[in-house]
């Protein structure tokens, strides 16, 4: 088989975001765009003789795509690619194959929580060999890389068979196809009590799993009810659709709307959850209680011991910034360090890989801890539902002894959507301006403590990251926080994090918007989101 070096233009702006490169599907499937990032990736890393894993989430384009990185992997001269059965990978299976094969890292196809289709998104990210996604570090020197390059190497071969497990070759690179799923199983399994869980179902817990027509279906489907023995139908949206059925596979309680009603219904199951398009990420719901996924990351923590492989404890806890602090509560009450990172999985890497941290979380529905290097939503359902089958308790019942013990951070995510990128960049830049002039104004009868705009030092390896999100401090201790989305695909995003905590006296079971209502007005009268952006009020409500 021959290689061929095409000679192309270098592409401006294949820049990855928060999570790897994401475009419309379109654009990726233009002349040469897939090719110059995944050349780009190999450049970077090297790519001779080494060992990759790869596999996607299934969207519009994930099948082909696959078939173009092997090609480029092969004539590359990479020695081998382990690739999920239909090209088919969740971020953290993805991770932990490439852990547990000590592979050279791994490309992964999925442009998550994004809806896919040829009118929608797609993305490729980088995973380094720790199974973590790629440090700014290297991801700026791909973004570097796309800029000079002019040629890409090729193989001139037909398709992989992807539908079949087993080994095959593409010219003298090794292609082992993998069932996605076994060993992802096996290492959940590991960590959690099945025994129990599965007493808890055969004595009547009912259970509904969304997954939202994205990658978690099959695994889902295999642990739940084949290996917990969960009732038949418990996992909904089951089979990965390239469209995602038309759904927008961000398990939240607008685009999980189905789960949430059920949920809030008189017969409504014990427990519901839900999943994002590339399986990191899950939305927990008890009966008639939706639960925040910074009080799931709390919640995790304080209860982590009950399941078998977390029995000797937490060496310490990490959250992105503009989650809430209820964590840092739990880790105080435990004695162990908890960390503050900018958003973004990535930065937890080094914490997990130095032995700081063993839980980390994100307040857009993303938990994980040491097992892999991502976020996993499967993960976290389980370590919920070991949690129940060991407290015997209600998810409700949980929450308020949670809160009870350690006083509550009411907590929201306002999401103002497809704002004009001018308007956007005008209204952070007139706020962080104004930031020196904050302390000690009194703003919605609310005094501002302090202000400032998050710049965050590595611990373990001592890089800097600056302008990772505006912070402004009330006395009262309240927070928010304005950043502006590094995963969308059209206009900018803005995230509006909103926080206030209450230990007691105020009430424990308020609604968060009614508990939030000064700090919102707070925030639109300090960044004129109206006068900038047009809006009064937001898309998406977390
Ligand atoms: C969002 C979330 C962030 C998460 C990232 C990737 O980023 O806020 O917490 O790590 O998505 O998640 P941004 O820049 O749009 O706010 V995933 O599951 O989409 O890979
Ligand atoms: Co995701």
């Amino acid at each position: 088989m021959t290689i061929t070096t095409v000679t192309t233009q270098p592409i401006a702006g294949q820049k990855p975001g928060t999570s790897g490169l994401r475009k419309k599907t379109a654009v990726f499937m233009g002349p040469h765009y897939l090719e110059n990032f995944v050349q780009a990736i190999f450049d970077v890393v090297g790519a001779e003789g080494k060992c990759f894993v790869l596999g996607g989430d299934g969207r519009y384009f994930n099948d082909r795509a696959a078939q173009v990185i092997l090609r480029m992997a092969a004539a590359n001269g990479a020695a081998r690619v382990i690739v999920g059965k239909g090209a088919i990978l969740s971020t953290p299976a993805a991770s932990h194959l490439i852990r547990l094969n000590q592979t050279d890292g791994g490309i992964i196809m999925s442009a998550s929580h994004n809806p896919g289709g040829p009118d929608e998104d797609f993305g490729v990210k980088f995973n380094m060999p720790n199974g973590g996604p790629a440090p700014e570090g290297v991801t700026e020197a791909m973004y570097q890389r796309t800029t000079t390059l002019t040629e890409y190497r090729m193989l001139e071969a037909q398709d992989v068979d992807l539908s079949v497990v087993g080994r095959t070759h593409l010219a003298g690179m090794v292609v082992d196809v993998v069932d996605p799923v076994a060993d992802y199983a096996a290492l959940m399994e590991s960590l959690f009590d099945f025994a129990a869980i599965r007493a808890m179902f055969v004595g009547g817990f009912r259970m509904r799993m969304d997954s939202m027509c994205a990658v978690t279906g099959p695994y889902a489907v295999e642990i739940l009810e084949r290996r917990l023995g969960a009732a038949a139908g418990t996992c909904v949206n089951a089979v990965p659709l390239p469209d995602f059925g038309g759904l927008h596979p961000d398990p939240n309680p607008t685009w999980a709307k189905g789960l949430m009603d059920e949920m809030f219904s008189a017969d409504a199951p014990d427990f519901g959850a839900a999943s994002d398009g590339d399986g990191d990420r899950n939305m927990v719901v008890g009966r008639g209680i939706y639960v925040s996924p910074s009080d799931s990351l709390a919640v995790l923590a304080a209860n982590a011991h009950l399941a078998p492989g977390y029995r000797v404890g937490l060496k310490g806890v990490a959250r992105s910034m503009p989650t809430s602090a209820a964590v840092d509560r739990v880790a105080e009450a435990l004695g162990i360090a908890s960390y503050e990172t900018p958003t973004g999985w990535k930065f937890f890497g080094n914490l997990l890989d130095a032995g700081r941290a063993t839980i980390c979380g994100e307040e857009s529905f993303g938990t994980g801890s040491d097992h892999v290097r991502e976020k996993d939503g499967l993960w976290a359902v389980l370590l919920w539902l070991n949690i129940l089958a060991v407290r015997r308790e209600s998810v409700a019942a949980v929450l308020s002894g949670h809160w009870g013990r350690f006083g509550r951070n009411y907590y929201s995510r306002h999401d103002f959507e497809a704002i004009a990128t001018d308007k956007a960049d005008a209204m952070m830049a007139a706020l962080r301006a104004s930031l020196p002039d904050l302390a000690g104004k009194v703003v919605e009868g609310l005094t501002i403590a302090g202000a400032d705009d998050f710049a965050y030092t590595d611990p373990v390896d001592g890089s800097v990251s600056q302008a990772q999100g505006v912070r402004i401090l009330f006395q009262d201790g309240s927070r928010i926080v304005l950043r502006l989305s590094g995963t969308g695909t059209e206009g900018a995003t803005l995230r509006l994090y909103l926080e206030r905590y209450a230990a007691g006296p105020m009430g424990l079971d308020l609604d968060p918007q009614e508990a939030l209502a000064g700090v919102i007005r707070a925030a639109h009268a300090l960044a004129g989101i109206e006068r900038f952006a047009g809006r009064t009020a937001p898309d998406v409500v977390t």
